[in-house]
């Protein structure tokens, strides 16, 4: 089928790293069901740490070789996983070398701040899993597939928040961009925009990113770097297909997003949790947007040698904004919801300019978005109002209220 971009993805070999997780198993549906021939690992760790924190999704997904299953059953779609750790490279290499992708996603990553501000091991963890993971990966495609394009997942959060309010570029300056120095100008064009990531886990995606940039450079690999918004929901018409093709959804302090969090709070009446102030702004993104933004990168992929940066966001949002709007649809569903301000456990800057660049995926790959905030939201709470979906909030109440200081002191908030 083609893409109305005019790229074909028909039959087009895509290799997802970390398929079992909250994009990497829509992606996959999503892909699939466009005609690309699918394949996948995953090492099955987020489900262990959420598990390990004693918090769960809570829309209920199935194993991934019942949800391989259920795919082909209700979507006629073959999708081909594998229990992988990225980590073990012999297994990796020689699955690059058996699929030859023309596409591979990076998603294989451990995507939580706190997580990784909670304690030593925790910060080691999602700096070897990200960095070292990335870079063995980096190997393994300049050596089995150098052809492929590297679909590599970053985030907004590694640009911080600049006080001067300089816009946030697309991870390069542009041509015009220029330094003035003691009198002198100079050209930034083309040079990398400044990183101030604003947890490890932000620093890890950093360390990524650059490994990315110089193994462009070194070996012509070529590759999207994606600085993606935060992104909540839980719908895409492949999900919607059957409940045992449902993503998981996770809405504890360390594994949930902070719109997905705050349905769940309001579903059980518990005030939301605003950080600080709640005037910190944040670009955000629906699931079934990131999966179309994503779906268009690899439709497109760049040059050989070419690495390349998109802002992936569609809105730019306060915290408050966000709580005023869940706890206002809260109210259609008969729910009253209470917003709280509780001291901030993070370091990070409440009241900043945030002026987001986010051009590229409109204009050179045809991106439109499909859905709302505000329907999004109405969605998640259709969602979260299920039975098993409020048993499942109750089951981890204790977990939803933030504990983990970024300051490192342990106590109460
Ligand atoms: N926040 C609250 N209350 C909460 C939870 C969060 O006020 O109960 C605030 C935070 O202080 C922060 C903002 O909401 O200012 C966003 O927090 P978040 O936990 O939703 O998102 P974050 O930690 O930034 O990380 C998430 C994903 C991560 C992704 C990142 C994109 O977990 O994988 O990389 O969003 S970005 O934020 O653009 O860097």
């Amino acid at each position: 089928k083609k893409t109305d971009n005019g790229y074909l993805l028909d039959g087009m070999r895509v290799l997802i790293l970390g398929m079992d997780g909250y994009l990497g198993w829509p992606l996959a549906l999503k892909l699939a069901k466009l005609g690309c021939k699918v394949y996948g690992i995953d090492n099955m760790l987020r489900r262990k740490l959420v598990d390990d924190r004693g918090a769960q999704s809570v829309i209920p997904i199935e194993t991934m070789e019942d949800r391989v299953k259920a795919a082909n059953e209700h979507l006629d779609v073959e999708i081909d996983f594998r229990e992988m750790d990225l980590m073990d490279r012999d297994s990796l290499f020689a699955y690059i070398k058996e699929v030859q992708p023309e596409s591979i996603v990076q998603f294989a990553e451990i995507p939580s701040a706190p997580y990784s501000m909670a304690d030593v091991d925790k910060a080691c963890d999602t700096i070897q899993n990200n960095v070292v993971g990335t870079l063995g990966l980096l190997f393994g495609v300049r050596d089995h597939a150098p052809d492929a394009s590297i679909i590599k997942l970053g985030t907004m959060g590694e640009y911080g928040s600049p006080l001067t309010g300089r816009p946030l570029f697309e991870g390069l300056f542009p041509g015009d961009a220029v330094l003035q120095y003691k009198g002198e100008e100079w050209s930034l064009g083309g040079e990398l925009t400044p990183r101030d990531p604003v947890s490890f886990y932000h620093v890890s995606k950093v360390q990524g990113t650059f490994s990315v940039y110089e193994a462009c450079k070194y070996w012509w690999l070529r590759s999207y770097d994606v600085m993606q918004g935060v992104i909540y929901g839980n719908q895409s018409d492949e999900l919607a297909a059957h409940p045992s093709l449902s993503t998981r959804l996770d809405i504890d302090e360390w594994w949930g997003t902070v719109v997905n969090r705050f349905v769940a709070q309001a579903v059980i009446g518990m005030p939301l949790t605003i950080y600080g102030s709640g005037n910190q702004l944040r670009g955000y993104i629906t699931l079934k947007d990131a999966m179309q933004c994503i779906t268009r990168l690899i439709a497109a992929p760049p040059e050989p040698g070419q690495y390349d940066v998109v802002n992936q966001v569609t809105d730019v949002m306060s915290v408050k904004q966000i709580a005023q709007t869940v706890a206002k649809i809260g109210a259609e569903f008969g729910l009253d919801t209470e917003v709280q301000r509780i001291e901030n456990p993070r370091v990070e800057a409440e009241e900043h300019p945030y002026e987001v660049i986010h051009d590229k995926l409109k204009d050179n790959f045809g991106f439109a978005s499909e859905s709302t905030f505000e329907d999004e939201v109405r969605g998640m709470f259709q969602a979260l109002m299920q039975p098993e979906a409020v048993a499942r909030i109750n089951a981890q109440e204790s977990k939803l209220f933030p504990t983990t200081k970024w300051s490192g002191e342990v106590g109460e908030l």
